[in-house]
Order: structure tokens, then C-alpha cells, then sequence
């Protein structure tokens, strides 16, 4: 783990590739303890071990190259010791290839009950079985170790917007402490943290967020606190006022993003790493996703359309009709949500590859009027 020549000695780095001529869309490889990833990548969510609903083998099919995991679930069931005796989380769940785990920040804010945040952490009551948990930094850190990720996300401060600006900008600092206390405390070699920029739609929060944690050099910088209720618009603006203070020799991930459009838009103002649970969530309640937009299969008008989602996507769904597929979901039968979770990881990767594609040819602002276009019409 020497200092590369490029003063780079994470465990994790980021190589830029190119840069899109007409934007800020970038083309990468992402290297970690576990292979390579190309860049920009979407991350199906994996989060208590499992991307629901879809076998290893499955996920693999789809062109996933990395999955998230998240430390709030792991660490309360089946706690992250059992996780770490049975192996650690690449084991545990059969994911031999890079794994990012999420802190618990968000996790807190959006699924804890009584949380309570101090400078020392978030205390708060599991929504599983009601105990009373101590969530610090150092402890974050601690059970991401013992699952064994290739990235660990910084404990973060997450707040619900709006909010006045003393609160947002509190939450921002104490995210910024709290980063480097994560730092202070991580001692596996074979794992980078990824630290995580707050500041709700403000820019110059965002701006001070930014600088704080390059300051102290970690190996990816990750867009937090957005897609939490904003209108896109606000969501992208806020994008364009973070990028110009994060490295370019460093990757940036938008978390808990989003819809394909977003995605779009976002690797379009140079965002490389996204995860959200919308292809598998919206994959088990029988939408998916095509390049005409979405499709709610459970309308009787596909109860005896004989096409599949998509003639050219090659993923187990498409070998059936919309009919059929339908049928599997007014029937109860649970091939449907399994099917259409494929189906729709397979739409997310296959979007990104274009991406990438496009952004080598220097071609992706008319890719992405192409697809927004498409999305539009359907
Ligand atoms: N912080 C963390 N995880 C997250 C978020 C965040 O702000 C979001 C926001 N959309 C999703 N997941 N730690
Ligand atoms: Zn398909």
C-alpha cells in the first residue's frame, strides 16, 4: 500500500480516463482490494446481505461490478461479529467483487425511532426490536471493519429539509468533525473511506462542506442530503455547485440516487457512483423500467400483450411476453418480483454502459438528450 506517483495511497483510487468534451461527464476505473470497476457505476442495493429478491449469480448476470451493503441493518441483525466469524461480508453473502458499505447515517434519520444526535454520535431505538443503540464515528467504522468492505462511508449528520440554515449548516459541521474522526479511527489497510459532503441546497454550505473534507484527503467524496424530498431541479443545481470543489483524481458518488433521468443528469454535471433501491423496489411492485419510461405491468392494458419490456434487453423477463408477466403479479407469484427486479438492475447497467460509451465518444450531452427525449415520450 505505497504512496503511488500521483501522491495517491488509499487502499481505494480513481482513475480519470476522460473527460467529455461537451460536459462534465467523466469516464473512470475505480480499483479496489476486490477488482476493478468502470466508472460511472450503478450500485444495486444489497442491504442486510441480500439485493432482494436476486441470487448472486443473478446480480452478476445483470453487469453489476459493485454493491452496497449498509452498516445500520448488518450491525442489528445478525450484528456485525456474526458477520465477521461467518467471514465477513463478501463471503457471508457470496459478492466476491468490490462491496461499498453505507455508515448508518441516513439509516438513522430515515428508519430509527427516539434518535437522539450529540457531538459524540446518534443515539437512538432499533426499529427491529426497539434497543437502544450508540451509533458514533469510531463505532461506524468499527463494525464496516468487521464487515470487511473495500469502502467505508463516513458517519454523517442527515437532517430533513427544509430546514433554517443554522441547522443545515450545523449538521454540515459536525458531518465534517465526524469525518475526521472516521478517518482518526480506521486501521484496515485494505479499506478506504469515502467522506460525504452535506449542506442542503445551499451553496455555499456545500462549498464549505467540500473543502473541509478535501482538506483532509480521503479517498472518494460523496454527495449526501439530497433526493430527500427537493425538486429535482433544486437536486442538480445543488450538484453543479458541489463538483468544482471536489478533486478530479477523486470519485464522486451521489447516494440514494435515483431515478434513470437522474442518473443522467447527474453523470452529465461529472457525478461517477450511484446506488438507490429503486429497480428492485419498484421491480417488486411490478414497474418497470423501459426507454419509453416506466411500465406498471399490472394495467389490464398489457393482459394480453404479447411483447416483452424490451426486444433487446437480454435479461430473463424479456424472454417473456408483458401478458405473461403480468399474470405472474395479478396470480401472486413471486417469479414477477424477481423478474422485474432483473429486469430493471439490468435496464440501470445497461444505461450506465451507453453512458460510458458515449462519454469515450465524446458524444453524451446528445446521448442524454436521446434518452431524456425517449423517457419523455413514454
Ligand atoms: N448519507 C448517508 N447515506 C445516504 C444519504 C446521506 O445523505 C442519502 C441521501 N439521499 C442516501 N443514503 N450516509
Ligand atoms: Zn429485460
Amino acid at each position: 500500500n505505497s504512496p503511488s506517483p500521483t501522491g495517491n495511497s488509499h487502499a481505494v483510487t480513481y482513475r480519470l480516463q476522460h473527460t467529455d468534451t461537451g460536459c462534465r461527464a467523466r469516464l473512470g476505473t475505480l480499483t479496489t482490494p476486490h477488482g476493478e470497476v468502470a466508472l460511472p457505476t450503478f450500485m444495486p442495493v444489497g442491504t442486510v446481505g441480500t439485493v432482494k429478491g436476486v441470487t448472486i449469480d443473478q446480480v452478476v448476470a445483470t453487469g453489476a461490478g459493485i454493491i452496497l451493503g449498509n452498516t445500520y441493518h448488518l450491525a442489528l441483525r445478525p450484528g456485525a461479529d456474526v458477520v465477521a466469524q461467518l467471514g465477513g461480508l463478501h463471503t457471508f453473502s457470496g459478492w466476491q467483487g468490490p462491496i461499498l458499505t453505507d455508515s448508518g447515517g441516513f439509516q438513522v434519520f430515515s428508519l430509527a425511532e427516539r434518535v437522539k444526535i450529540t457531538e459524540q454520535g446518534a443515539r437512538f431505538q432499533s426499529h427491529i426490536d426497539g434497543a437502544r443503540i450508540d451509533l458514533t464515528p469510531e463505532e461506524s467504522i468499527a463494525i464496516q471493519e468487521k464487515l470487511g468492505s473495500d469502502i467505508a462511508m463516513q458517519l454523517d449528520h442527515v437532517i430533513a429539509l427544509p430546514a433554517e440554515r443554522e441547522a443545515i449548516a450545523d449538521a454540515m459541521l459536525r458531518s465534517a468533525r465526524w469525518a475526521e474522526r472516521c478517518q482518526q479511527a480506521a486501521r484496515r489497510q485494505d479499506q478506504s473511506i469515502f467522506a460525504i459532503v452535506q449542506g442542503g441546497l445551499d451553496a455555499d454550505l456545500r462549498r464549505e462542506s467540500a473543502e473541509r473534507l478535501v482538506e483532509l484527503d480521503f479517498a472518494g467524496y460523496a454527495i449526501g442530503g439530497l433526493s430527500v424530498g427537493e425538486e429535482p431541479a433544486e437536486m442538480y443545481r445543488t450538484i453543479d455547485d458541489t463538483i468544482p470543489h471536489l478533486p478530479t483524481d477523486r470519485p464522486r458518488y451521489l447516494m440514494g440516487v435515483g431515478r434513470p433521468e437522474d442518473l443522467i443528469e447527474a453523470v452529465y454535471r461529472g457525478v461517477d457512483m450511484f446506488d438507490c433501491v429503486m429497480p428492485t423496489r419498484n421491480g417488486r411492485n411490478a414497474l418497470a423500467f423501459t426507454d419509453a419510461g416506466p411500465v406498471r405491468l399490472r394495467n389490464e392494458c398489457h393482459k394480453t400483450d404479447p411483447a416483452p419490456l424490451d426486444a433487446d434487453c437480454p435479461c430473463p423477463a424479456c424472454r417473456h411476453s408483458r401478458g405473461y408477466l403480468r399474470h405472474l403479479f395479478t396470480s401472486g407469484e413471486m417469479l414477477g418480483p424477481i423478474l422485474l427486479s432483473i429486469h430493471n438492475l439490468t435496464y440501470y447497467q445497461r444505461l450506465m454502459t451507453a453512458a460510458r460509451q458515449a462519454i469515450a465518444a465524446d458524444r453524451y450531452p446528445e446521448f442524454r438528450q436521446q434518452k431524456l427525449a425517449g423517457w419523455q415520450r413514454g
